[in-house]
């Protein structure tokens, strides 16, 4: 067997030479795409670099198995079976025919898909630079040896004057030589991050006598059921606690049988309540019963003013000792921005975040958190009631942003 590395500035140069070196039975083993620096290092250019073989032992599609026609030779070792050999390139009159040619056999294919990667990937590091370099002019407060902390916050969709805020804050925390361990910069940042997360501790009632109303509200279809669902079964299942149900939901069936399952699981009482009055009258009716009263409305489009203010006039009449807004993580940051504006004219205490598992960047819970002043009650991780929820920390926050490592 020979094997022969060929180099060229182009596929089809480089696939020239090895037809011209090693004949018609070449076979590409491996390609791949890389620049080399010139001219005192300051210019680049592509070369595209091949590997082939001669005399190895390949099955021959049209006639069967190599082994059959030359059973004297034996293969030095497996070669992949798709490998394109150069019986049918043309030479180099027809230079991007035959190129072409080779291309169109599956291992051709697989040779562009190769270099093809490799471009993408030098791509991907090129885009990355510029990235870094517009953000340095942009942000010439963030010293030079923590950008890289920085590009992870912002990376993660921490607002740009909240990531140089925490970022001065660590610098002025360490020391300079301290810079560089990047286990101790994490550290200090996640401990920043969770400063900068109120967390509101989970549902608590404090009174000794009369329910503790708590009633959810939000975009469509953020969670809110699902989340009742869960908040309910852990206070009924895990806390022994006496938990009524109540939804105002009275638009859609399907919604109103939804929470209707889920009591029957949990073995809660349900409510189906249609105007303020029902409403009043169904916590009357549950208070001699249950410590908790959990209050489930049907998802308002922050465009809809009407059903905004049909929604503050049950929270009036209800008077719930908590309201969560419910907000999810896989909403973009304008998208929830929105939301809050829409319904900061409904009263709102605390932030429930839903959706954690299929959040893409999760510093938008820390803008939000910031921007309207309220605390994190609860995140949720999943669909799972009612395991897939959890009491919001800082801390997870900062694990969440900074990787596994901001434990
Ligand atoms: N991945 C994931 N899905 C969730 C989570 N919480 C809820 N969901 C899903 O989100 C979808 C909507 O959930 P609902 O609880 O019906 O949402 P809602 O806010 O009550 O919706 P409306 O009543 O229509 O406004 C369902 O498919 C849930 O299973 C979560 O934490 N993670
Ligand atoms: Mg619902």
């Amino acid at each position: 067997m020979n094997l022969q590395t060929f180099k060229a500035p182009t596929m089809a140069e480089a696939l020239t030479q090895v037809k011209r070196t090693m004949g018609p039975d070449a076979v590409i083993l491996h390609t791949r795409t890389y620049s080399q620096r010139y001219w005192l290092g300051l210019r680049r250019h592509e070369i595209v670099e091949i590997t082939a073989g001669r005399g190895l032992q390949m099955p021959d599609r049209r006639r069967g198995p190599v082994a059959q026609a030359a059973p004297t030779r034996q293969p030095t070792r497996t070669l992949p079976p798709a490998a394109p050999n150069l019986q049918n390139y043309v030479g180099p009159r027809d230079l991007s025919q035959a190129g072409r040619d080779v291309l169109n056999t599956p291992a051709g294919n697989t040779a562009v898909m190769l270099t093809l990667r490799e471009e993408m990937k030098e791509l991907k590091i090129a885009v990355g630079k510029m990235v870094t370099e517009v953000r340095q002019t942009k942000s010439p407060e963030v010293p030079e040896e923590l950008f890289s902390h920085y590009m992870q916050l912002i990376g993660n969709q921490v607002a740009e004057e909240l990531a140089i805020e925490i970022i001065k804050n660590v610098q002025r925390q360490i020391r300079p030589e301290h810079a560089e361990n990047a286990e101790f910069v994490r550290e200090k940042i996640a401990e920043q991050l969770e400063k900068y997360m109120p967390v509101a501790g989970p549902i608590t009632r404090t009174k000794a006598h009369g329910p503790h109303v708590v009633a959810l509200i939000g975009p469509t279809g953020v969670g809110k059921t699902t989340t009742i669902a869960k908040l309910a079964a852990n206070l009924k299942l895990r806390e022994k606690r006496k938990v009524g149900l109540i939804t105002i939901d009275t638009y859609r069936i399907a919604a109103i049988d939804q929470l209707r399952k889920y009591a029957d699981i949990i073995g809660s009482p349900l409510k189906v309540v249609g105007s303020p009055d029902d409403l009043r009258e169904a916590i009357i009716s549950m208070s001699q019963d249950c410590e908790f009263i959990l209050i489930d409305t049907a998802g308002r489009s922050p465009n809809d003013t009407l059903k905004l203010n049909e929604l503050k006039t049950f929270l009036a009449v209800a008077a719930p000792d908590e309201v969560h807004l419910v907000l999810s993580t896989t909403s973009s940051q304008a998208c929830v921005e929105l939301a809050i504006e829409r319904f900061s004219d409904v009263r709102a205490d605390k932030i429930i975040f839903t959706k954690l598992d299929e959040a893409a960047h999760v510093g938008v819970m820390l803008n939000v958190v910031r921007k309207v002043n309220k605390s994190l009650s609860y995140v949720t991780t999943g669909q799972d009631v009612p395991d897939d929820i959890e009491v919001g920390k800082g801390r997870r926050l900062a694990q969440l942003i900074l990787g596994n490592n901001g434990n």
